[in-house]
């Protein structure tokens, strides 16, 4: 049985939404984009939400919505970043 070595088994932590940076950002895009169109639409999103938590259509419709800056009904990267920086930013802000 082998002991962890701390800094060699980074790769088995999950990220932290505050760590996330543009490379992780990308990972998790391609994560979500299960038809490797280039784009992540609602079903996909709901897929990838529903392995996190129990969430309704409604509440992915929501996400949807409000991420979807250009209303082509499809998430692209930049949308999909921008996303994770607003939620990064809120969360900054609560901390102070
Ligand atoms: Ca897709
Ligand atoms: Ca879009």
């Amino acid at each position: 049985m082998e002991k962890n070595i701390p800094g060699l088994s980074t790769s088995d932590k999950k990220p932290s939404l505050d760590s996330v940076d543009s490379k992780t950002c990308l990972w998790l895009f391609k994560e979500i984009d299960k038809d490797k169109n280039g784009y992540i639409d609602t079903n996909e999103l709901g897929d990838a939400m529903n392995r996190l938590m129990t969430i309704t259509d409604v509440d992915v419709k929501v996400m949807m919505d409000y991420a979807d800056k250009n209303k082509d009904h499809r998430l692209s990267f930049p949308e999909f970043k921008g996303v994770i920086e607003d939620i990064k930013q809120i969360r900054s802000k609560k901390d102070r």
